[in-house]
């Protein structure tokens, strides 16, 4: 008896939650499937714009920051690969580059009338600093890359000492 009952009301009741739930799961389905398109719609006009405003390729970025090379300096008496010399004036460099990678002893030859150095950007805790008619020298670890040697005396990078180039 029991069993019967169950068994003739479950499918009722069972096709009632169906009928119930087919009636409320049309239109929500619709109304879900409209809002994902329209969210997909929106992603997509975004990501067109991103990519038209996208910057190109990375030579774009290289140029605004360049790769720096890294300069260490060892201690005093180390043994070098090379010797390199760059005479100081009002107001430039010459050379104007240092074209050597490895460790180097490096002098500047100061040929002005003032006192010149030698810095580089990026690179703190490095100065290179010779008296009018003198020299002077430092033994450093040069590795390759990007570099800008400018003197730090106010005034004189403005004016013509500074440098940049690429160590090979
Ligand atoms: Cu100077």
């Amino acid at each position: 008896m029991a069993t019967s009952t169950e068994e003739t009301t479950a499918p009722a009741h069972g096709s009632d939650e169906g009928a119930e739930h087919g009636d409320g799961a049309g239109p929500g389905l619709s109304f879900l499937g409209g809002m994902v398109l329209g969210i997909s719609g929106v992603i997509g006009l975004t990501l067109v714009v991103m990519m038209a405003w996208a910057p190109g390729p990375n030579r774009d970025v290289d140029s605004i920051i360049p790769f720096v090379g890294s300069l260490t300096v060892l201690e005093e008496g180390a043994a070098v690969d090379a010797e390199v010399s760059v005479r100081g004036f009002e107001f430039g460099y010459d050379p104007d580059e240092i074209r050597t990678a490895g460790r180097l002893e490096l002098t500047l030859i100061n040929e002005g009338q003032i006192l010149h150095n030698i810095e580089f950007v990026n690179i703190p805790n490095f100065d290179l600093e010779a008296q009018a008619g003198q020299s002077a020298t430092a033994r450093v670890s040069m590795s390759s890359g990007k570099y800008i040697m400018f003197c730090s005396i106010p005034g004189h990078r403005e004016a013509g000492m500074e440098a940049s180039f690429e160590v090979e």
